[in-house]
């Protein structure tokens, strides 16, 4: 074992969900080395402990698993369960960490943005319950890079990745397992598979896009293997270190492929998409696409046609720029409903306190108590299941379930890479006049209700300031606008819109007074020069 002299790292708080940085400045020597001390130093060491390691396949990602294994020796841990090759979704590891009762785990991923020399890459440590650390700990983590001096290594040849089975370093067990079998068994157990398989057997077509990210495997080995769906259902399905060189972000401009074949003639009945570590999810039927918001309120709407989830559900939670569709979900059915900060880590005090059974966030995330993370393929999953049993399309579901619960419009606007100085002007600017903007009109429409969302987390009682601008108009319509916590570059703005109809219910131009009233208030083009955002979603 050999401890290195260092120096304190500009390491960044650890945002939404672990720290993310472009992949060259995590290369840098001794930059990931003591990240990962910091992880072990803020967690209160890890002698005697076992973790679950795995990424997401993306360049670096086999190296940095090298590192954290000769450091996790170093610093005394009893054993660590990795995926072979390095791989693991985030939902199968956090998975992994629950069923092995580990002590947490260490994630390789920076999810939906792309990978490669000059792209991003990124590490998140996730505790004994499966997931992402709270603020206290990835604070104490933050602390530690400020402070650290010295980090501890093992020299060693590296480990085998590739083989299934035990290796040890020193004193520590290494187990290689396949990232896909415990997960499956985990589906298997949620889901009606013999129901799945015979829609499938008869002719239900599927396409998967795992847009050359972690989802492959998976996907093969669960729909084309276990479930039947002919090869050639999946594409995209071979994990790259670049994603091909694409952005694994599941939504219509990202896999816009997937959309232009599902919006053609001969679209199959289903379509998905999964985003670089597999917790994401897009769903969209035969010219029908499904807002994440929409699909949240589905799943909890649908819930007691799942054999796990049919003896009813404790309650549904949703971060605060998602839309409200799921509230109407739960008031018709005397669920409680929860409206957190952005970020799955919210989650999961309700998940472990039995509160909610069902959980989702705009930005194409929906999960439950199954683990302590949004998972992508439960949600396609999901769908599937519930189409095979109500032997409807995914256009049918969508009517039926406006029809009942009218209709919350949607649409995210993302400013990416804007200069940090005139994107947090913009943000202070609709701060400070919050208190004013009631009885004000903007474009034609009057603000209501404004104030900035604080989170009190029923469960631990911790409070989280800052958590987005929100902003109601006449109508019922509302506008959120926040800063992105997982960018590496700039600032990103969100802007998300939202308008409710339970008459009209098919007309995206519902929120175009929301839209220009928001950019009238809150000033986009004076502040960063434009009012049209770089994807919308
Ligand atoms: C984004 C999404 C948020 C999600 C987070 C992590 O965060 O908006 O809903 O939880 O990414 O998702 P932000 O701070 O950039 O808005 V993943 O799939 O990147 O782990
Ligand atoms: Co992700």
């Amino acid at each position: 074992m050999t401890q290195i002299a260092t120096q304190p790292i500009d390491g960044q708080k650890p945002g939404t969900s672990g720290l993310r940085k472009k992949t060259r400045v995590f290369m840098q020597p001794g930059y990931l080395e003591n990240f990962v001390q910091a992880i072990f130093d803020g967690i209160g060491g890890a002698r005697g402990k076992t973790f679950v390691v795995g990424g997401d396949g993306r360049y670096f990602n086999a190296e940095a698993i090298q590192v954290i294994l000769r450091m996790a020796a170093a610093n005394g841990a009893a054993h660590v369960i990795v995926g072979r090759d390095g791989l693991l979704s985030t939902p199968a590891a956090s998975h992994l960490i629950r069923l092995n009762k580990t002590d947490g785990g260490i994630i390789l991923s920076a999810s939906h943005n792309p990978g490669g020399p000059d792209e991003d890459f990124g590490i998140k440590f996730n505790t004994p319950n499966g997931g992402p650390a709270p603020e206290g700990i990835t604070d104490a983590i933050f602390a530690r890079t400020k402070t650290i001096d010295a980090y501890h290594i093992t020299e060693t040849q590296d480990v085998d990745l590739g083989t299934i089975g035990t290796q040890a370093i020193g004193d520590m067990k290494i187990t290689i397992v396949d990232p896909v079998t415990d997960y499956e068994a985990l589906m298997a157990s949620i889901f009606d598979f013999d129901a799945i398989r015979e829609m499938i057997a008869g002719g239900f077509r599927i396409r998967f896009d795992a847009m050359h990210a972690i989802t492959g495997p998976y996907a093969h080995a669960i729909l084309e293997g276990t479930l039947g769906a002919p090869a050639g259902t999946v594409v995209n399905g071979t994990p790259s270190p670049t994603f091909g060189g694409g952005h694994p972000d599941p939504n219509p401009v990202w896999a816009k492929d997937l959309m232009d074949v599902m919006m053609g003639d001969d679209a199959p009945d289903f379509g998905a998409a999964s985003d670089g570590d597999g917790d994401r999810n897009m769903i969209v039927g035969r010219g029908a696409y499904v807002s994440p918001s929409d699909s949240l309120a589905v799943l909890a709407a649908n819930a007691q046609h799942i054999p796990a989830y049919k003896g009813g559900l404790a309650g549904v939670a949703r971060s605060m720029p998602t839309s409200g569709a799921a509230d109407r979900v739960a008031e018709k059915l005397g669920l409680g409903i929860y409206e957190t900060p952005t970020g799955w880590k919210f989650f999961g005090n309700l998940l472990d306190a039995g509160r909610v059974t069902i959980c989702g966030e705009e930005s194409a995330g929906t999960g439950s108590d199954h683990v302590r993370e949004k998972d992508g393929l439960w949600a396609v999953l999901f769908w599937l299941n519930l189409l095979a049993a109500r032997k409807m399309s995914v256009a049918e579901v969508m009517a039926d379930h406006w029809a009942t619960y009218g209709r919350n419009y949607y649409t995210r606007l993302d400013y990416e890479a804007v200069p940090t100085e005139p994107a947090m002007a913009l943000i202070d600017d609709v701060r400070a006049r919050l208190a004013t903007l009631p009885g004000q009109t903007f474009a034609g429409l009057t603000v209501t209700k404004a104030d900035e969302f604080s989170y009190d987390d029923p469960v631990d009682g911790s409070v989280s300031h800052n958590q987005g601008l929100r902003i109601w108009y006449e109508g019922g319509a509302r506008a959120v606008l926040r800063t992105s916590g997982t960018g590496t570059e700039g600032a990103t703005i969100r802007c998300y819109l939202e308008a409710f109809s339970d008459t009209v219910l098919d007309d995206m131009h519902q929120l175009d007074a929301v839209r220009a009233a928001t950019m009238d208030l809150a000033a986009f083009q004076q502040h960063i020069g434009r009012t049209a955002p770089d994807v919308t979603t």
